[in-house]
């Protein structure tokens, strides 16, 4: 059942979203922080919390917030991203009265001679000949969302700050603390919340000439101290017409929004404000991150993050899937997607399990997020191969500090619980497993033997 994105509801406080706001998610460059999760499929595909993809984040945060035109810019199209977009969201597209639509829009399908995308800002330059036609259909404002974060926004009002101060860009800001900084662009402002400074990532005096005293956030004094800093999300409504002029006149040579168009925009003197964002964010676009984001998501019992909302809910695929049945399992602070078989004697403690995920009897799984399958496959269309290793876990298996992506065949007696404590391992690629930032990833549709001990 497709989640029709309908022109109705949700526009409000007079900004028509619906009609005058085009979103558009940056889906990702390369994908090389993410690596290996990006190693078979487009970023926005990751999935994400036993039963979504990263895709499903902003994409509901538009359709929750009244925007209903959507394209996602990735590097590369796979077909796994179409076909969750084509049966998660698919309304009509192309049909009449401006009904919603979610598209992708890949790099290598442009009329440029350019096979890739150079940044963030080019990728959107790129498709400008096809955001034009938006405009003619009356859009004013493009929303610039990025395709790695884990929050839940309401667009509008960001929109309507950005209307009213009439700003040529408005950037979702929030305040951060010292050692997280330097991975982001930070700001300074004046008292209307214009952006009179702004620095990408910067580091050493140059980070610390960024600190300002958030207070005038609205911050206490004690929370002020320990965030020191204004950050951007790299979240932005962009006026259609000065973004236009900005990325094929002014900054045309120049492609990213961060280095470049924002703090270049400020600079010619354009008005770019910032929006404080008062609720959860946080910036997935690293292993590690995405690890501890997703075991975050089974903290009780208020995670920083639930994808149940009444009135802003996270949207998926419906994939018609049985409920999970767990045969006489501890399960513990853990999350289990659709579709799911535990068997007896099993330990699950801290740990997001992906759908159709299939875990044999006598295993431990612990701190780590099991990505799940994609299909199920009968015990006797295994075993009519010699040494067949079945999908899932197998028997008696301990996985510790793991992410184990999509359709993994894991064998008997395992150990993967990095007892080595290494940071980084990629030499083991070709076994079908890496460690990256600490955590092991055993990569989608590899085989992992039995006894194997990592
Ligand atoms: P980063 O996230 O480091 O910083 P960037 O690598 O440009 O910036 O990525 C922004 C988004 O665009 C990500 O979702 C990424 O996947 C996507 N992206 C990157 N290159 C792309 C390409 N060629 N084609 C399509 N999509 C692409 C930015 C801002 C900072 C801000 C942080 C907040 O530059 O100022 O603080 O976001 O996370
Ligand atoms: P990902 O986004 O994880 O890269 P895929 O590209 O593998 O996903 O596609 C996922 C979809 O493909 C699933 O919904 C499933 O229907 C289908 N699929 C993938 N592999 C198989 C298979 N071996 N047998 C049946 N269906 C499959």
């Amino acid at each position: 059942q497709n989640i029709v994105i309908s022109t109705n509801g949700a526009d409000a406080g007079g900004v028509e979203m619906s009609k005058t706001v085009l979103g558009i998610i940056l889906g990702g460059g390369a994908g090389s922080r993410l690596y290996p999760l990006t190693k078979k499929r487009a970023k926005p595909a990751v999935p994400l919390g036993a039963n979504y993809r990263l895709i499903d984040i902003p994409v509901s945060n538009c359709i929750n917030s009244g925007v209903n035109k959507i394209y996602c810019l990735t590097q590369f199209n796979s077909a796994s991203l179409n076909r969750h977009l084509s049966s998660a969201y698919n309304s009509n597209v192309g049909g009449y009265n401006s009904r919603g639509f979610v598209e992708v829009l890949a790099a290598s399908q442009t009329t440029t001679t350019k096979e890739w995308f150079q940044g963030t800002a080019d990728a959107v330059r790129q498709y400008m000949w096809l955001f034009d036609e938006a405009c003619r259909d009356g859009v004013e404002d493009f929303l610039i969302l990025s395709g790695d974060h884990l929050y839940r926004m309401d667009y509008r009002e960001f929109v309507e700050a950005h209307r009213a101060a009439g700003a040529d860009i408005t950037v979702a800001a929030l305040p951060c603390a010292e050692r997280e900084a330097t991975a982001f662009g930070l700001m300074k402002i004046d008292d209307g919340g214009r952006i009179v400074e702004f620095a990408e990532k910067p580091s050493g005096d140059a980070l610390k000439a960024m600190q300002v005293d958030t207070t005038i956030l609205g911050l206490d004094a004690e929370t002020a101290e320990q965030k020191p800093y204004i950050a951007s999300m790299g979240i932005y409504v962009c006026k259609a017409s000065t973004l236009k002029v900005m990325l094929q006149q002014k900054f045309s040579k120049q492609h990213d929004f961060g280095s470049d168009i924002i703090p270049g925009a400020k600079d010619l003197g354009a008005k770019v404000q910032a929006h404080l964002f008062k609720g959860y964010w946080e910036d997935i676009g690293t292993v590690r991150a995405f690890y501890e984001s997703n075991l975050a998501l089974t903290d009780s019992p208020n995670p920083n993050f639930s994808f149940y909302d009444k009135d802003a809910p996270i949207y998926t695929m419906s994939r018609f899937l049985p409920p999970s049945k767990v045969m006489g399992a501890d399960v513990e602070r853990s999350i289990l997607g659709d579709g799911c078989i535990v068997e007896p004697d099993t330990r699950i403690f801290h740990s997001v399990i992906g759908l159709r995920s299939i875990i044999r009897e006598g295993c431990v799984i612990e701190d780590s997020m099991l990505m799940g399958a994609d299909y199920y496959e009968q015990y006797e269309e295994c075993e009519a191969f010699q040494d067949c290793l079945p999908l899932g876990v197998g028997k008696g298996t301990h996985i510790r500090g793991a992410i184990v992506d999509k359709n993994a065949r894991i064998g008997k007696f395992c150990k993967i619980i990095n007892s080595e404590g290494i940071q980084e391992s990629f030499v083991t690629e070709d076994s079908g497993w890496v460690i990256r930032d600490g955590v092991v990833v055993v990569i989608k549709d590899c085989n992992i033997p039995d006894g194997t001990v990592i």
